[in-house]
């Protein structure tokens, strides 16, 4: 349905999906299964999401490609093989297109057409969805699969109009590649997106200048290809591994010690860094199980990680540069192949834009205190509008008329990360609330879906017509997710997690960072009670007990290993 002159549609759906990333896919299929007449609407022109539009030099997942991915089924873990550890983006945008077509979605997405607008109607308990290409669908149930890092944040730099270059925003990168070969070229930002294009556009550029505002924290990923025989033995495990990634506070499993920093010496320490880092990749945050709950002992990996820093960057002035000063893994980690390694080339320069910012742009650079840096192309890669950032950009009109944007001024509030009180029948899917980003996102999308895809089974059982958020538990649960983020250091630093890297948002530690087990075991208590703390409006019989056709998967005991009762109790719940 990607043709250009399509007809508007004005039909009637069980359910329309905003999104057709990874988390609409799934919803999508869920869907069908359940005999659900759906509609799925993509603003682009394919399937994929992030994947589909993160199209800069570089971009790879930084969790395990072989648990960065789908676990619903079987056979589709049997028969997709990964080539690399950890994958990259047009690996990752083949697999979305390959679970497209295998599960037959694609004759119900409807490409190329950006949701404006979506209308709750009160008579009928039905949401009007209109479209930027004209459609006026309604639906029973509305569910956004709008991703968590969707919405790009394009600071506005004075006199940007007059730099004559073209200005390039990761998130938003052209679908056939740029080539920077000859040019000299600006980098804004060193997150993650930053982190893995620097090296590449190093590559090609003929001198690259890079803009920092906070030096990044970044562990090498030691990225390799693997061997048949490796995915011959993963996959002769497949299932046990995905087990285990449930029972994890991040949603994957990896290699994890739960020890205090502090009550080892300083030469184990050493050494169970070096160890930690010579494995590379996110887990080295799971070198102790406190380094994220107390300072001291995120001082010690952070002294480790500095000095990393140093041993790598030759010219001490800019190594000092790249040093954080921060908490250690307080913004998300960056994962990384050759970054700091590409400062050590003669033509990349560092620019610090933290004391003094970018002043102006002008007609053949940027100016920052007074110093005029020549670039030929800039790329801003400044992140995202996290979590709420897409829900900003669609006017969505519940109860009595409140929009979404007007709810949620003083940041967002949903009961469980999946509804909101107001907005019946709206649904999302690892929205703010829930563990989304700090889990591995796809085992997160899997969990909300299922457990959405058997609410609104249980609700067609019942007779159902609309499901609500109860205000009093809603309430109880964001005052939850935020308690719970005061006893992580996450919550004390200005990243994109609290809404700090645009200025004007409300500081608001938006994902939950309890746990995904911990998460999950309050989904499925939540629909073992009949949906506590929801209202459900026409029900012929409210206490009937839910049938669970999808989550029964995810009943799975925590893991007492890594998330102890006394853990629990004391909300120390290592690496989320
Ligand atoms: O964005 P970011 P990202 N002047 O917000 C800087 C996921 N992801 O696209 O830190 C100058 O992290 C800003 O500075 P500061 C991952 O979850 C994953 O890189 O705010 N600089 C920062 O350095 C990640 O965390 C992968 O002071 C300005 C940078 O721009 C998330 O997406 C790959 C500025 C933005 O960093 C976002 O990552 C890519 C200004 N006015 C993304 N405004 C994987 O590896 C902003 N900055 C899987």
């Amino acid at each position: 349905m990607g043709e250009a002159m399509r007809p508007a549609e004005n039909g009637t759906f069980d359910a329309v999906v905003i999104g057709a990333g990874f988390a609409g896919l799934y919803m999508l299929h869920r869907l069908r299964e359940l005999g659900f007449r759906a509609r799925v609407y993509e603003a682009g022109d394919g399937v994929g999401g992030t994947w589909y539009w993160n199209r800069y030099p570089g971009p790879r997942c930084d969790v395990e490609s072989l648990q960065y991915s789908f676990s619903f089924s079987e056979e589709l873990d049997q028969e997709w093989n990964w080539s690399e550890k950890y994958s990259p983006q047009p690996e990752i945008l083949a697999y979305a297109n390959h679970v497209a077509d295998r599960f037959d979605l694609r004759g119900e997405i409807v490409f190329n057409t950006r949701v404006i607008a979506t209308t709750f109607n009160e008579y009928d308990d039905t949401w009007l969805i209109e479209t930027d290409r004209g459609d006026k669908v309604s639906a029973r149930f509305c569910i956004m699969a709008v991703g968590c890092l969707s919405a790009p944040n394009r600071p506005a730099f004075e006199k940007m109009n007059d730099f004559r270059g073209p200005i390039y925003h990761t998130g938003e990168w052209p679908h056939d590649g740029v080539d920077f070969t000859g040019l000299r070229v600006g980098v804004i930002g060193t997150g993650s997106s930053a982190v893995q294009s620097i090296p590449i556009i190093a590559q090609q550029a003929l001198q690259l200048t890079v803009f920092q505002r906070t030096a990044t924290w970044s562990v090498p990923a030691w990225n390799e290809r693997l061997s048949a025989e490796s995915l011959k033995e993963a996959k002769a495990h497949y299932p046990e591994l995905r087990a285990k990634a449930r029972a994890r506070p991040t949603g994957f499993y990896f290699p994890f010690n739960t020890e205090p920093a502090l009550q080892a010496s300083a030469d184990e320490r050493a050494q169970q860094y070096e160890t930690a880092w010579q494995r590379g990749g996110l887990p080295f945050l799971g070198s102790y199980g406190d380094l994220l709950f107390d300072k001291s002992a995120n001082d010690t990996i952070a002294e480790f990680a500095r000095q990393k820093i140093h041993s790598i960057v030759k010219d001490p002035t800019t190594a000092e540069l790249l040093c954080p000063r921060n908490v250690f893994g307080c913004k998300r980690l960056c994962v990384d192949t050759n970054y700091f390694e590409t400062y050590n080339l003669p033509h990349v320069k560092l620019v610090d834009v933290s004391d003094t910012p970018i002043e102006r742009f002008i007609r053949d650079g940027i100016v920052v205190g007074g110093t005029e840096y020549i670039v030929d192309a800039v790329v801003s890669a400044t992140g995202f509008a996290a979590m709420t950032g897409s829900y900003d950009k669609i006017k969505i009109t519940g109860r009595g008329g409140r929009t979404l944007a007007e709810k949620w001024r003083a940041g967002p509030r949903a009961y469980l990360g999946l509804a909101s009180e107001g907005f019946p029948n709206l649904f999302m899917i690892t929205g703010p609330g829930s563990p989304s980003v700090l889990a591995s996102m796809i085992q997160a999308i899997e969990q909300h879906v299922d457990w959405l895809a058997d609410c609104v089974g249980h609700m067609r059982d019942v007779g159902a017509s609309s499901i609500e958020p109860m205000l009093a538990d809603e309430d109880a649960w964001v005052a939850h997710v935020n308690d719970v983020s005061t006893v992580s250091l996450r919550s004390t630093c200005s990243s994109w997690y609290v809404g700090a890297n645009i200025p004007g948002r409300p500081r608001v530690f938006m994902p939950y960072i309890g746990g995904f087990p911990v998460y999950v075991q309050k989904c499925n208590e939540v629909m073992n009670s009949a949906y506590n703390g929801f209202v459900l409006k026409g029900a012929c019989s409210i206490n009937a007990p839910p049938r669970m056709r999808f989550t029964e998967r995810w009943q799975v005991p925590l893991d007492i290993e890594v998330i102890s009762p006394a853990a629990v109790a004391a909300k120390r719940v290592p690496v989320v």
